[in-house]
């Protein structure tokens, strides 16, 4: 039997045996358990979740936090770091949660570039609901809501992350957890907003994006401008096809966040006390 680590939780895990979301598990778990080693505390991290298969992660790590609403956990998560500019805050969002109700959250999350991390468990479908389309569900995909199959493009969230100024992009693949729990601890060490969209497969609805390791091609770390950024991300479309796609920080920039604007948010880290013990 493995050794119980603090992160751990005693809750029984209730994803459908093979969901990747058991990868994602792993690759956050082993990211924070890094940063405990390099001498993070567990009591400095919180957490926030949307409302789907995603969203039981909130079950499975021993990290404060608050499990919220459907496509509300980047407000929620911006409150939690006004209320502590000290902690570090994750949000873990599904497709369906961020692009689709909570897509307004997720553009200004860009523009007030708070010290937040935000991971998107995308398995291009509602699940939890029984697999409704979601906005990078691809043309095409039928389900029980659209059974002539849906219409329409879909987003493209790498794009739309970059046009919306987050400092911090990047995409990773869920069956590749060494590889995604880099790319995690990198975007919690960044300061401003940072964004990880983790391609996942759902085994039981739209498996026709399923299984595509073999056209996900890791880029290179290096500086990219925004064009650049953005002609990567235009390689994979979110539909079908059989064209690669790449997987890595495509775009990172340092810029001033939200926290850093603001005096008395200032005050409280460079002190690294809460309200609390702010003296008037
Ligand atoms: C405000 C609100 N709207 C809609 C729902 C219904 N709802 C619950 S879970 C869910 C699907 C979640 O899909 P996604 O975010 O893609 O996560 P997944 O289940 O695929 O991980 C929906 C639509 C809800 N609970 N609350």
């Amino acid at each position: 039997m493995s050794k119980k680590l603090r992160i751990d939780t005693p809750i029984p895990i209730t994803w459908c045996p093979g969901c990747s979301n058991f990868e994602i598990l792993k690759a956050v778990k082993l990211t924070i358990n890094n940063l405990l080693k390099k001498g993070e505390k567990l009591t400095n991290f919180a957490m926030v979740t949307g409302i789907g298969c995603h969203g039981k992660i909130f079950d499975y790590l021993n990290i404060s936090g608050v499990y919220s609403l459907h496509g509300r956990p980047l407000p929620t998560a911006l409150g939690i770091k006004i209320g502590n500019p000290n902690l570090k805050v994750i949000a873990f969002q599904g497709d369906g949660d961020v692009y689709a109700e909570g897509i307004s959250h997720f553009i200004h999350a860009g523009k007030y570039n708070s010290d937040i991390t935000l991971i998107v468990h995308d398995n291009q479908s509602f699940s939890l609901t029984t697999g409704q389309g979601t906005p990078t569900s691809q043309k095409g995909y039928k389900s029980k809501a659209e059974p002539f199959g849906k219409f329409g493009q879909p987003l493209n969230p790498i794009r739309l992350a970059l046009a919306s100024n987050a400092s911090f992009v990047a995409r990773a693949n869920a069956r590749d957890v060494e590889f995604t729990a880099e790319i995690i601890e990198k975007a919690i060490k960044h300061k401003g907003f940072s964004f990880v969209e983790i391609i996942q497969d759902c085994i039981v609805f739209n498996l026709d994006v399923n299984n595509r390791d073999k056209r996900m091609y890791k880029i290179s770390n290096k500086k990219r401008t925004k064009k650049e950024a953005m002609k990567l991300a235009d390689i994979y479309d979110y539909n079908l096809g059989k064209g690669k796609i790449p997987i890595g920080i495509f775009y990172s920039e340092k810029r001033k966040t939200f926290e850093e604007q603001w005096p008395q948010l200032q005050r409280l880290q460079k002190k690294k006390i809460n309200w609390k013990n702010l003296k008037k």
